[in-house]
């Protein structure tokens, strides 16, 4: 039976027609649902916030993978997801032979588990040898692990329930102590539309803490307002273009993250650029 599932934010939302319900699981941090949608694939939702749709989830995987991998100011060899339970962050890492590891951190093995039984396209990322999972709280893990990574990608729910502490000013102070000296950062920097305190607070701390700091946008349908952001930062040379391209081969494997696809994510509408300037 066919059912639209929203996604409600203050007065409106972003509604997906279901034909079957997956998975409906209420672990210890959080309600976790995955639907087979009627157009767009599989669909996971976090407390009734929308995760990823199979549709348009390589867009946000493909740059939050590769912006901080090419801003960073060397060739990065040691990788860690926080948050990204579901597997595509790693699936996009995975394609980078250069990495030697690729640490996670997911705070809710149930997301792990539901992930790998219900969205294998997604969760495929797991089944590469340099992945090393852990179970447990990101914030806790980078200040166990200072001058470790050479990226670290940030891929958080909204800032209520599980993933609040990674929006906090000592959460980004942790992530730069556990940065190798010229690694880069991508964080879940929310939609300047929808969150524009909470875009404009995140790049803030990482401007305060780095050389260079920006909000890439990418563009996701199936995220409310269609744009989210990812906070780039870095001590590298620049961040706002890429320090290193992907050959050929890898070019061909991704649909979204094009070197120019880099630099044009920095290029906001004149009231987000002044957003991000106060
Ligand atoms: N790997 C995919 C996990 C997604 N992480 C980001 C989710 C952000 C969802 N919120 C968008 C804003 C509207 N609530």
């Amino acid at each position: 039976m066919e059912r639209w599932v929203s996604e409600v934010n203050e007065g409106w939302g972003l509604t997906v027609n279901t034909r079957n319900q997956l998975c409906d699981i209420r672990s210890k941090y959080q309600h976790i649902e995955i639907f087979e949608t009627v157009n767009l694939g599989k669909l996971l939702m976090l407390d009734g916030i929308i995760q990823l749709t199979s549709y348009d989830e390589f867009a946000y995987h493909e740059m939050m993978a590769n912006l901080p991998f090419y801003a960073c100011g060397h060739t990065p060899e040691r990788a860690l997801v926080i948050g990204g339970g579901d597997g595509g962050v790693l699936r996009e890492l995975g394609r980078h032979p250069e990495l030697k590891s690729i640490d996670i951190c997911e705070i809710d093995a149930e997301v792990i588990k539901a992930a790998r039984e219900f969205l294998s396209e997604t969760a495929c990322g797991y089944d590469d040898e340099r992945v090393a999972i852990h179970v447990g709280d990101g914030s806790r893990f980078i200040q166990e692990h200072p001058g470790c990574y050479d990226i670290i990608i940030v891929d958080s729910t909204d800032p209520a329930g599980p993933g609040e502490p990674l929006f906090g000013e000592k959460f980004y102070a942790g992530l730069k102590r556990a940065l190798k000296p010229g690694g880069a950062i991508g964080t879940q920097a929310e939609s300047y539309f929808l969150f524009p305190d909470i875009a404009r607070r995140v790049v803030k701390f990482a401007k305060g803490l780095f050389k260079n700091a920006g909000f890439a946008q990418i563009h996701v349908p199936t995220y409310p307002t269609g744009v989210i952001g990812c906070c780039v930062a870095s001590d590298s040379e620049c961040v706002f273009a890429p320090l290193r391209s992907p050959d050929e081969k890898l070019q061909k494997e991704l649909r979204y993250y094009t070197p120019e696809i880099h630099r044009g994510s920095f290029m906001l509408p004149g009231f987000a650029r002044e957003l991000f300037e106060r």
